[in-house]
């Protein structure tokens, strides 16, 4: 089967999260678990340039704003604040999908410095659905106060993706933050995350499933990581399937179809 008519090109895809594609600035996508300081670094590269709403359908705040850095315009967006992107919640089933449909040009995950362990987890799983993906590591200041010493650099290499320290109250490293934003944006940085190696067992299942998936939804690659989507099927995410037909497909024909691939541990993923 091949796409609809909604989803020829990424924009129509994007306007689908109430963006204003029209100034064609990339779209820098803010995540991280709740209060890291994820609004303070939004205010701190937005100034009072942003604008705030819902999320479409939602009652959940939505935040835009723009900043520039050397002549560049970015928009960035607030995601809510979430612990994973398990769509377990409306808040982290907007920002798995934002990640996952709109294709942000860039996401900035911002971490609490003093709780680096739990705020690992939603980083390794960003980095499993998007490769340019920087890591900001906010509460510097709060850290050293607990004389926690962070290995910045073990970090970066352990992940593979960008890592920015900063201290967001007081304006720290935002430069620094916006420089990594226009590298990456501009393709001076090319980013290939760590990820996570699952069993041969799982990965051919992983394989057989993309293979399929690219058969039934022609064209879906070019806008979902199919190795990321298997994951999720695999794993009996029930609500994946539902973003997919939401966004993509008027085609009624597609939930008798993904029955047919998904279904044979009889779980429904519509
Ligand atoms: N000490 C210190 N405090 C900070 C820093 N950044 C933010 N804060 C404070 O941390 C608190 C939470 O910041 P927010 O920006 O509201 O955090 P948030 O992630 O947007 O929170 P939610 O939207 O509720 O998830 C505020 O009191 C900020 O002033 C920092 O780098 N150091
Ligand atoms: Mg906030």
């Amino acid at each position: 089967m091949g796409l609809t008519a909604r989803s020829s090109g990424l924009n129509l895809l994007r306007e689908n999260f109430n963006i204003d594609y029209s100034k064609k600035n990339p779209i820098i996508a803010l995540a991280g678990n709740p209060n890291t300081g994820k609004s303070t670094v939004f205010n701190g590269l937005t100034g009072l340039r942003q604008h705030t709403g819902n999320w479409p359908g939602k009652t959940v705040t939505q935040a835009q704003g723009n900043f520039r850095y050397q002549g560049q315009e970015f928009t960035l967006i607030d995601l809510p604040g979430t612990y994973s992107l398990l769509a377990n919640s409306t808040e982290e089933r907007i920002a798995r999908d934002f990640i996952c449909f709109a294709r942000p040009d860039a996401t900035i995950v911002v971490a609490d410095a003093t709780n680096l362990e739990r705020n690992l987890n939603l980083v390794l799983q960003v980095t499993e659905l998007t490769d340019n993906v920087i890591l900001c590591l906010n509460l510097m200041d709060e850290a050293e106060r607990k004389n926690i010493k962070i290995d910045v650099a073990g970090l970066k290499n352990d992940l593979q993706i960008p890592v920015v320290p900063t201290v967001a109250r007081d304006g720290k490293g935002l430069k620094e933050l916006k420089n990594t934003v226009y590298d990456i944006v501009n393709k001076n940085i090319v980013v290939h995350p760590y990820r996570v190696k699952y069993s041969p067992e799982i990965e051919n299942a992983v394989e057989e499933l993309v293979q399929e998936l690219r058969t039934m939804l022609t064209g879906i690659e070019k806008y979902i990581n199919l190795h990321w989507l298997s994951l999720r099927l695999l794993e009996g995410d029930k609500t994946i399937m539902r973003s997919i037909k939401d966004l993509f497909l008027k085609d009624d024909s597609f939930e008798t179809k993904t029955e047919g691939v998904v279904q044979t541990d009889g779980v429904n993923y519509i």
